[in-house]
């Protein structure tokens, strides 16, 4: 998994003109449609962002942190609230250019490994099916770590990550975390995910929102895009 290099044009992202940008284009987010079988889902005719993760792990709330919405994605106290596919539409009305795709969460239900795996067939088919799939966004509680399941589900993925599938991991909720516990979980985790791009994410204290909005923008704007993924410095992201 390795980072596309930054474009030679790309400003850093602290850079508040290209998070603006960036907000701006989430922000136009509206619900668009829902699926409980891949055979319900529209032509892959726009890229599709996945956001992918453990039950509770904070997928539908980093969506509506992210477009700027309080009730865009269903979000729950209890694990399992997701149970389709819920597909949100963005760019300005005649111009809808990406849909990010809420995916139910895995490992919610306390049933043998490979029951949990059925259950979730349908999120991986998703995922290894869907031809517009342009890019995932794996949410990890940084307090359980990258777990078994968060591994089998990386494993799953490889081969379309190896052929050029946008990857990045979000360490949510950081602020439940102690300075030095976020950095230590997100060294933990940068040596597990092997290039992708990880950062800190907290939906209450904003932390990682406008670099994750630049990096996402630009996975859907790559003939224009307005910043280079560059990691803030420890201190500004802790
Ligand atoms: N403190 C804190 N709590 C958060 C944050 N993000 C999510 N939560 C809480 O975590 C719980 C689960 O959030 P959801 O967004 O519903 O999680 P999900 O991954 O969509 O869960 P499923 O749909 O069950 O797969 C909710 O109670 C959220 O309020 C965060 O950044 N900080
Ligand atoms: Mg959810």
């Amino acid at each position: 998994m390795t980072s596309p290099a930054p474009h030679p044009y790309a400003k850093n992202t602290s850079d508040s003109a290209a998070s603006k940008q960036a907000l701006a284009w989430l922000h136009t987010a509206r619900f668009y449609t829902t699926a409980a079988q891949l055979e319900h889902l529209p032509p892959p005719d726009l890229p599709e962002i996945a956001f992918v993760g453990r039950s509770n792990a904070g997928k539908s709330t980093a969506i509506n942190t992210l477009t700027q919405q309080k009730r865009l994605a269903f979000a729950s106290k209890t694990p399992g609230r997701t149970q389709h596919i819920n597909l949100f539409a963005l760019g300005r009305q005649q111009q809808v250019n990406a849909r990010f795709a809420d995916l139910p969460g895995y490992g919610y239900a306390s049933v043998p490994k490979e029951a949990k795996w059925r259950w979730q067939q349908v999120m991986v088919n998703y995922l290894q099916t869907r031809p517009n799939l342009h890019g995932i966004v794996l949410l990890i509680d940084p307090r359980h770590g990258l777990t078994e399941l968060d591994d089998i589900l990386l494993d799953v993925m490889r081969e379309r990550v190896t052929a050029g599938l946008n990857v990045m991991v979000l360490l949510t909720k950081a602020d439940k975390l102690t300075r030095s516990e976020g950095q230590k979980a997100l060294s933990i985790v940068r040596i597990q995910a092997g290039g992708a791009s990880v950062r800190l994410f907290s939906s209450t204290k904003r932390t990682g929102v406008a670099e994750t909005a630049v990096e996402l923008y630009n996975w859907c704007h790559p003939d224009a895009p307005i910043g280079s993924a560059v990691e803030p410095s420890p201190a500004e992201s802790a």
